[in-house]
């Protein structure tokens, strides 16, 4: 499969692992499992593909693993609007962390800070150059803002890490936000 293939057949299990599972007859368990037999006869694709995109992904998107009930399974580590609960404990995250955003959403982010919309968390990047590429998927120039994440823990805002590396936590107030 070239590339471009890979991140199709990627966001259509995005799709269907985080928001829309119903439209390919997925019934995710609470923490957001999916056979991954159901998977791919959801998503009509093969095994070879399923295995390339999950080993192959730049940002480790999916897990796959043998659940208690003997049944492989898969789900998505993070980005959901569907209700789950990942089991995230709570982590003590780097004294900064990153936010990439279009510039048209700058005004808005430093009057109301960084809102999660429809996903469970705001998603913060551990370093500059990942969040520039997270800033770039928007339309236009790209800035990166720095999260005084040490600040945050202090006055008790909780964070987590998700399986692939994400920061997460609930809002970012502008107080804590540096473009
Ligand atoms: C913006 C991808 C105006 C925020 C990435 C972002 C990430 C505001 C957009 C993950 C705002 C939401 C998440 C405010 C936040 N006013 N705009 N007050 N607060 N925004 O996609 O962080 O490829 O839900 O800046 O790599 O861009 O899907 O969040 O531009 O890890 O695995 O509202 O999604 O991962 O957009 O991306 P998103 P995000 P995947």
């Amino acid at each position: 499969m070239d590339h471009q293939a890979l991140v199709r057949l990627s966001k259509r299990m995005s799709l269907a692992l985080r928001h829309e599972p119903g439209r390919f007859g997925l019934v995710p368990d609470r923490g957001g499992w999916v056979p991954v037999d159901a998977l791919l006869s959801g998503l009509r694709m093969s095994r070879a593909n399923l295995d390339a995109v999950v080993t192959g992904n730049d940002k480790q998107r999916f897990a796959v693993e043998w659940g208690p009930d003997g049944v492989e399974r898969i789900r998505a580590s993070q980005g959901h609007s569907i209700p789950v609960d990942l089991g995230l404990i709570p982590a003590t995250p780097p004294d900064r962390l990153y936010h990439g955003t279009g510039r048209a959403a700058l005004t808005s982010i430093l009057d109301t800070g960084l809102r999660r919309g429809e996903r469970h968390h705001v998603h913060l990047s551990p370093d500059v150059d990942t969040a520039r590429r997270v800033g770039a998927r928007r339309s236009g120039p790209v800035v990166v803002l720095t999260v005084d994440a040490a600040a945050m823990t202090r006055d008790g805002h909780l964070f987590f890490r998700s399986a692939n590396g994400v920061w997460l936590t609930d809002r970012v107030p502008a107080a804590y936000l540096t473009p």
